[in-house]
């Protein structure tokens, strides 16, 4: 069956449960390689994992190793990630180049929604999507336009991504069009706001909100029965112990912003700038948000692929 067959490498735990419908949750790896510093990486990338397990799932993070699209890293593929100094942040339209040149790739979001959708594992979880940047004075992060292709990404193929929204330093409100125009239903488990990541208040609201699995696995397969249905976001707010205003992090993001002028900081360093400049003027609040919301992401995605398997395999196929 062709290329695409030789060119995915299956850990044999993910295959296996695969070929017996059993859940699988896929999981990014660029969470691992580039949006944690260490050593906080490989303890969220192993806890993420644990969590899929604990629900009754497989996890399989993804990434570009020897020219092969790898579904199922165990801890030694995260440590060479992480520490490949010629790795790069793989976006969907990096991957085949990434493979052919034989580069260590950790997938993003939008790679890693088209590498599941090949695999055929309709779960992901990670922390936060990328979106559509902010251009207004004063508080823009990027003076041009600049949207992430997870979102035309999730758009493409049949998977649901499980996250805590977009970070606040986004434009929220114009990421949210976009994804009302690509067709991507925004769903809320337990919340009726989108949530902002570090925050469970963004003050924009989800298009549906759903309190059971079941009924939200019902509506992910009704989706699906669609002719041409793409991907579905789901939301889960930032735990509520930790999670922060919204007034808290709209001030550590406008103090990261003007910070970032002064510098003359700009293009691809631009986010990792401001990220790291909140983190040290939250006293580190903003890492562990950002570490506890992708473990319980991967649990509620561990969760979801449990209950859409249950859901596949008693009720008519979809
Ligand atoms: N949000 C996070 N942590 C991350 C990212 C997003 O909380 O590490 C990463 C994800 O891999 C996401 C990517 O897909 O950043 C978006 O990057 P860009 O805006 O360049 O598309
Ligand atoms: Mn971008």
């Amino acid at each position: 069956m062709g290329m695409m067959d030789e060119k995915l490498l299956l850990a044999a735990e993910v295959a296996a449960a695969l070929a017996e419908n059993r859940p699988v949750v896929a999981l990014e790896s660029s969470i691992v390689a580039q949006g944690l510093p260490e050593p906080e990486n490989l303890r969220v990338g192993q806890a993420m994992q644990d969590a899929v397990r604990q629900h009754g799932a497989i996890p399989a993070m993804t990434a570009v190793l020897d020219g092969r699209l790898c579904v199922g890293l165990g801890p030694d593929d995260m440590a060479r990630l992480a520490a490949a100094a010629d790795g790069r942040k793989c976006g969907a339209r990096d991957l085949g180049p990434a493979m052919a040149l034989g580069l260590p790739g950790a997938t993003t979001v939008s790679a890693t929604v088209r590498i599941a959708a090949a695999a055929g594992i309709p779960v992901f979880g990670t922390g936060g999507i990328g979106g559509v940047h902010r251009m207004t004075a004063g508080s823009a992060t990027t003076s041009h336009l600049d949207i992430s292709a997870d979102l035309l990404a999730m758009s493409q193929a049949p998977v649901a991504v499980v996250s805590s929204g977009a970070k606040s330093l986004l434009d929220l409100p114009s990421t949210l069009e976009t994804l009302e125009a690509l067709g991507v239903p925004v769903l809320g488990y337990r919340c009726d706001e989108f949530p902002a990541f570090y925050s469970a208040e963004s003050g924009l609201s989800v298009t549906f909100r759903f309190d059971d699995l079941a009924l939200l696995s019902a509506a992910l397969r009704a989706h699906w029965s669609l002719p041409g249905a793409g991907g579905v976001l789901v939301c889960n707010p930032p735990p509520p112990d930790l999670a922060m205003s919204g007034d808290a992090v709209e001030a550590l993001v406008q103090d990261a912003v003007r910070a970032a002028g002064t510098a003359g900081i700009t293009g691809g360093a631009l986010t990792p700038f401001i990220l790291s400049h909140m983190r040290q003027a939250s006293g580190g609040q903003t890492l562990r948000v950002n570490a506890a919301l992708a473990i319980a992401n991967a649990a509620l995605a561990g969760q979801l692929a449990v209950s859409l398997a249950a859901s596949l395999s008693t009720g008519d196929k979809r």
